[in-house]
């Protein structure tokens, strides 16, 4: 909730490009000249010693004090060593380093320099009892802990110990340690009054880096769990220097590598990789999950909270919309304000944002969101420096590429609109006749649908913007589009996905993607280095997959039954964008989208330890008549 939110829809201009010069404070002279670097091993409750280095400003004037800006990280607090200073400037952000805080810096539990066991995403302790309580602990053991708690004894910390400190503590983070900063608001510390979680790892079944609606990403979690498993202190090895034969063609690679489990051959995990293990042992919405999803914990907010997203996030797009969601309604009155910007997965923490493959915004994006929102969010809570009221959601238009404001997010005003699939590969915005016959693919696992066209060794962050010629010539994905628009179309909020399908197997993954088909006419962009046609150009706007089995319940996964119609409903992630008018909408259906998700064997067997054998081909179905009509709901605000 937001006081003095501004009305709806709100055009912001985007302010001319700007050039983007190292700022005095991220020089590394400059720094050394006017910070000094402190480091400190905090004791925490139950005896573990957390690394974490301060930059406190020497500042001559008597009795100037500063507030403590703090992130905790599981990638290093470092460089290690009084003498060796972050090269990029003490702050967190170049803007940021020009004011002064006392920045600070920790290595979370088990990772790198800070004592203890790293925890995936470690679990919240189930009561939100008095932090008295939490202190003491069973007789004669430690105190029980959490990123909460650690948090808490570290401000209690810096707050006895460190002169010239004024009392108040901001946190911020992006992604794993966006999450850290979500985690310090249950039973927060009074004097933590600033938070803001940024691409914040959330809930990592349904929607964040490992699975989404339990589907595996497996480009993701192959190289991030490796990075993971080292334990402290040796160097983390380089996913390459473990991955000898660094896969040139991702897909070949892991087309090559067949199921799951030939991940823990003895040339690549080997069974080391534990959160590897972990996550496939956990194939269900289990307690192993459900432990690591904060939201339930989001409860008492008493900090104010600036929760920061991008578009085009491959990893946490889930995690930003969905801890400003928790935050919202489980906090009516908090202050809790909602940033989404045409970014990738922290690009606004970039010198300069002005453009993404063919999208050119005009402006650089990522300082216009420092300069006028993270800078002033903490400035105004923590040094009472300015005023910081935007509106409730500051969101970008990827169709318009402008900044537009709103009172909530989702807007109320907007309306459910679903274009439903027709035979011949309409898609139309009224209900389907009563006899029409139903599309069919035959699914693959030998030859699954690519997530991205062309050749790489990892996963892009294109894919989420590109353009979709490469799958619609597939034979094993469903195309259906409109008409051009005759007018603007603007849809913001989640979409719905609700298709009626069957499957000759017992199982299967559904893909939605929502497109804007550009016009024919459209010119490329200038300069053009990859030789776009912009013309027709299948521009992904949105795309989620769920794993049929879960369709019911992330639980109880449950069967289909062969060749039988059944709905398979699911949301797709927020959007705001405007299609405009002579573009088409196009709506993609497939059911593999490799590697960046695993493939299902298309059998009701656990995917975690099925063999090469028990992947089969399936026959799909999209049915499309009047008692199994298939949309996608669109939620349509006005112009
Ligand atoms: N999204 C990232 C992540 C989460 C979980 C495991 C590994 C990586 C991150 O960038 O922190």
């Amino acid at each position: 909730a937001a006081a003095g939110s501004a009305g709806a829809q709100t055009p912001v201009p985007t302010p001319a490009r700007a050039p983007t010069p190292p700022t005095r404070a991220q020089d590394s002279a400059f720094v050394r000249q006017h910070y000094r670097k402190l480091e400190h091993q905090i004791v925490m409750r139950d005896g573990t010693k957390l690394y974490t280095v301060l930059y406190v400003p020497l500042d001559a004037a008597p009795g100037r004090r500063y507030p403590f800006l703090m992130t905790r990280t599981p990638y290093s607090a470092g460089p290690y060593g009084a003498e060796n200073y972050r090269l990029r400037g003490p702050g967190p952000s170049r803007e940021l380093s020009e004011e002064q805080y006392i920045f600070v810096y920790q290595d979370v539990r088990g990772r790198y320099q800070s004592e203890g066991q790293f925890e995936e995403m470690t679990p919240a302790l189930p009561t939100a009892a008095s932090d008295k309580a939490r202190r003491r602990g069973p007789k004669g053991q430690p105190a029980p802990h959490d990123e909460s708690t650690d948090t808490y004894d570290t401000i209690e910390w810096l707050l006895k110990n460190v002169p010239n400190n004024n009392g108040r503590v901001g946190i911020m983070g992006i992604s794993y340690p966006g999450f850290y900063a979500t985690a310090s608001l249950p039973t927060a510390h009074p004097a933590l009054k600033a938070v803001s979680p940024q691409a914040p790892v959330t809930d990592e079944f349904l929607g964040d880096d490992a699975r989404h609606n339990g589907a595996f990403f497996l480009l993701d979690n192959f190289d991030f769990t490796n990075y993971f498993d080292v334990p402290r202190p040796q160097p983390v090895a380089k996913y390459e220097a473990l991955f000898k034969s660094q896969p040139a063609d991702a897909y070949q690679f892991f087309l090559n590598l067949g199921p799951l489990a030939g991940a823990n051959a003895p040339q690549y995990f080997n069974g080391r990789a534990r959160i590897w293990n972990e996550y496939l042992q956990h194939d269900t919405y289990d307690a192993y999950w459900q432990a690591r999803n904060i939201r339930p914990r989001l409860t008492g907010v008493r900090p104010a909270v600036l929760v920061v997203g991008g578009w085009f996030d491959a990893e946490d797009l889930f995690g930003a919309l969905h801890t400003y969601k928790a935050i919202e309604q489980q906090n009516p009155g908090a202050t809790n304000r909602l940033v989404m910007g045409p970014w990738t997965h922290g690009a606004w923490s970039r010198p300069d944002w002005s453009r993404f493959g063919p999208l050119n915004f005009g402006a650089n994006t990522a300082q216009h969101y420092r300069q006028t929102l993270e800078t002033p969010f903490f400035n105004h809570y923590l040094k009472d420096k300015g005023a910081f009221n935007p509106a409730e959601a500051t969101v970008f238009n990827t169709g318009t590429n402008d900044w537009q404001t709103y009172p909530a997010w989702p807007p109320k005003a907007a309306a459910g609109r679903s274009a439903y699939a027709g035979a011949n590969g309409r898609l139309a915005f009224a209900a389907p006749a009563a006899d029409e016959k139903p599309e069919e693919y035959v699914s693959d696992p030998a030859h699954p649908v690519p997530y991205s066209a062309g050749v790489a060794d990892g996963r892009n962050n294109e894919y989420m913007i590109e353009d979709q010629r490469f799958a619609a010539q597939r034979p094993d994905v469903l195309v259906f589009q409109t008409e051009p628009l005759a007018e603007d179309l603007t849809v913001a909020g989640p979409l719905g996905a609700d298709l009626w399908v069957s499957t000759s197997g017992t199982d299967a993954d559904f893909i939605v993607k929502l497109i804007d088909v550009l016009p024919a006419d459209t010119p490329a962009p200038v300069p053009n280095p990859d030789e776009l046609l912009m013309g027709g150009y299948q521009r992904l706007v949105r795309a989620e997959v769920m794993r049929g089995r879960f369709r019911q319940s992330f639980e109880h996964p449950t069967a289909f039954v062969p060749n039988q119609p059944t709905e398979v409903k699911y949301e797709l992630p927020d959007v705001l964008h405007t299609f405009k008018k002579g573009h088409r909408l196009m709506v993609q259906v497939q059911s593999t989208w490799f590697p960046l998700v695993d493939r299902n064997p298309q059998q009701f067997l656990n995917i975690s330890t099925a063999k090469a054998a028990d992947f089969q081909k399936a026959t799909i179905r999209l049915y499309h008549d009047a008692a199994h009509p298939s949309a996608l709901t669109l939620p349509v605000v006005a112009p």
